[in-house]
């Protein structure tokens, strides 16, 4: 049997069965670690698709508001259960099919299960206030109702935790769901969706159309039939998505980008520091959208930081990210490799100095993956390149500051505000990061990072539209408010 036909073919999942896109045609995923192997042939779907699969969420809309919310968490639990027993299955996909480190793959996939099991309890809890009337005879409430069918579009950097913090809660308030994930890892989101199936989810609730962002992306912006749309991914799409929402009146979500700030102060404890920022900055190399990119440290220690940095960045093993021994896995596409290259080239011309890395690595096995070496650069100004844009890469830009005000200016000078993070004993410069910077996530001696599933995500400025993501607050974006009066 040759290579090619052991290779899966993955297939749309419309209305509760598998079947082929209209157009016959399908794509390799590949893993960006050894580009000769093809993880899987997904679909390359048409518009055809699509509207086979929002007219079969729009059919199963009725049935699914039906039921109560802690029916319908009895299927998020059951999904949960199906998921944890492929745990080991989908993060080897992931691991596979996008680059991170198994490890990392495993840990998001249990969170994925745990966000699940943490939207099942969330179909029990209260969904509306008694307000009082001026009418002593009547019953003034508000209740919540779904939106209807709701558009799912995602990216491949968390292919399993973002479509399911999105899902979770779509589902269990009561709307029904077309999922279209990021081409390049949907394979792993088939395996998620083989689960839904497995765990019963009736037919049309959720339905997956896999295809290129441009023709099934901006069918789900332009489909009359889907009520919300909810996005993570770039800045220019996520803007394109909000006009084309807004035009014809559907609700939207966006999460984007970040450029996110780390400040070190004189006074932090450095190792500690030093490990929050390569962990921040570098982990699932550097593909995060909470990833630290600019570093500002305080002039009296910066020699220190650096010095200590660079120590630990030169030891990062980068590899494929199936061996135990790995840190850094591969960039997870050939265009991002790309992208990031050409990032690293700016910084060089713009007058940056380039303290390590900055190279493809291309050494023996490694030359046939997107494998780029942990970049850290300083001497960068804050209008540099590689200071106000996105990377998305393992690229760290070291900024010398004076003083706190200082770096609190030079921290909110960009378009993003995402996440945020200060190093500091001293309470006095605590409270004036937490009341300044312009972040939506804000952490104290702590490593730049998303939040515990439990709490709000999101940012401020460009990386955000006005909703959160996670937690409670997810009930506002994927539910409508209903104010009744009742008079017998
Ligand atoms: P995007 O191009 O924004 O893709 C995100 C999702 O949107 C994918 O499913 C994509 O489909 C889809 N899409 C693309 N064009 C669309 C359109 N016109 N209408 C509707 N949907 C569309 O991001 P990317 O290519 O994955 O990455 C590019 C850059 O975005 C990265 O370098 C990074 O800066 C940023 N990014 C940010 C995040 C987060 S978490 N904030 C995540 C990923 C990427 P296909 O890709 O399948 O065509």
């Amino acid at each position: 049997m040759s290579v090619e036909t052991m290779v899966k073919t993955y297939l749309n999942y419309i209305d509760g069965e598998w079947v082929s896109a209209s157009t016959n045609e399908v794509e390799p995923s590949i893993n960006p670690a050894k580009k000769y192997e093809i993880v899987g042939y997904v679909q390359k779907s048409s518009k055809k698709d699509l509207d086979k699969a929002v007219a079969a969420a729009k059919k199963a809309k009725q049935q699914w508001r039906k039921l109560s919310g802690p029916a319908r968490g009895e299927y998020l639990f059951k999904i949960a259960n199906a998921m944890e027993r492929r745990i080991d299955e989908i993060a080897e996909t992931m691991t596979r099919e996008m680059g991170k480190t198994f490890p990392e793959a495993k840990g998001e996939t249990a969170r994925g299960i745990a966000i699940l099991r943490y939207y099942a309890g969330e179909g029990m809890r209260k969904v509306g206030d008694v307000i009082p009337s001026t009418d002593s005879e009547g019953l003034m409430f508000t209740t919540r109702v779904p939106l209807g069918v709701v558009g799912v579009i995602t990216p491949w950097n968390f292919p399993v935790a973002i479509p399911i913090w999105k899902m979770a809660p779509a589902l269990v308030f009561g709307n029904t769901v077309v999922f279209k994930p990021a081409q390049e890892t949907a394979v792993t989101a088939a395996k998620v969706v083989e689960c839904m199936d497995e765990a019963g989810l009736p037919s049309g609730v959720v339905n997956m159309v896999t295809g290129s962002g441009s023709v099934i992306g901006q069918g789900i912006v332009d489909h009359p039939d889907i009520n919300g749309i909810t996005f993570t991914g770039s800045n220019q799409v996520g803007k394109q998505i909000g006009q084309g929402a807004l035009a014809r009146g559907a609700k939207y979500q966006l999460e984007m980008g970040g450029k996110n700030p780390v400040i070190v102060l004189e006074d932090a404890d450095l190792d500690l520091a030093v490990d929050a920022t390569i962990s921040g900055g570098l982990r699932s190399t550097g593909q995060k959208c909470t990833a630290t990119s600019r570093v500002f440290v305080q002039s009296t220690v910066y020699d220190q930081f650096k010095e200590n940095l660079l120590a630990k960045v030169k030891q990062i093993k980068v590899g494929d990210s199936m061996d135990p021994e790995t840190w850094m896995g591969p960039l997870a596409s050939e265009k991002q490799l790309q992208t990031v290259l050409s990032y690293i080239r700016k910084g060089i011309e713009e007058g940056a100095t380039l303290l390590y890395g900055g190279r493809r690595l291309e050494e023996r096995e490694l030359k046939n993956g997107f494998f780029v070496e942990p970049t850290v650069f300083e001497n960068v100004s804050p209008k540099m390149t590689i200071a106000q844009e996105e990377i998305f890469g393992p690229v760290l830009a070291l900024i010398k500051v004076d003083t706190l005000e200082e770096a609190l200016i030079l921290a909110n000078d960009v378009q993003y505000g995402l996440s945020a993070s200060i190093f500091t004993k001293d309470i006095g410069s605590m409270l004036s990061f937490i009341n300044e910077i312009e972040a939506g996530l804000v952490r104290i001696n702590a490593e730049s990072a998303g939040v515990e599933l439990q709490a709000p995500f999101g940012g401020m400025k460009q990386s955000s539209s006005h909703s959160r993501e996670q937690g409670q607050a997810a009930i506002e974006f994927f539910t409508a408010i209903k104010t009744v009066f009742v008079k017998a």
